[in-house]
């Protein structure tokens, strides 16, 4: 993730995958389930608490073993969502 921006748009995985998040920016993140910026309960979401990433912090979520499709969000920067797709 950059500021104010993930790296990408959309993530798929597979069902019982990981997601490694890594910050590459100088700026904290607190991410959750959720878009534009508005944290929701994660569900089914393997994100079970909020993270301040500061520079070089990286963070792997649980396994994501219900199929659909999610999102993620941060809510310092609002513009931040990342939808990931989770297939079987
Ligand atoms: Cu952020």
């Amino acid at each position: 993730m950059r500021h104010e921006q993930f790296g990408t748009e959309v993530v798929r995985i597979h069902r019982g995958q990981r997601l490694h998040l890594e910050n590459d920016s100088r700026w904290i993140h607190i991410i959750g389930a959720g878009r534009g910026g508005h944290l929701r309960p994660p569900g089914a979401a393997p994100v079970a608490d909020l993270r301040l990433m500061q520079q070089n912090d990286s963070y792997v979520t649980g396994r994501w073993n219900v199929p659909g499709t999610y999102y993620l969000t941060c809510s310092v920067h609002p513009e931040m969502t990342v939808k990931v797709v989770v297939t079987r």
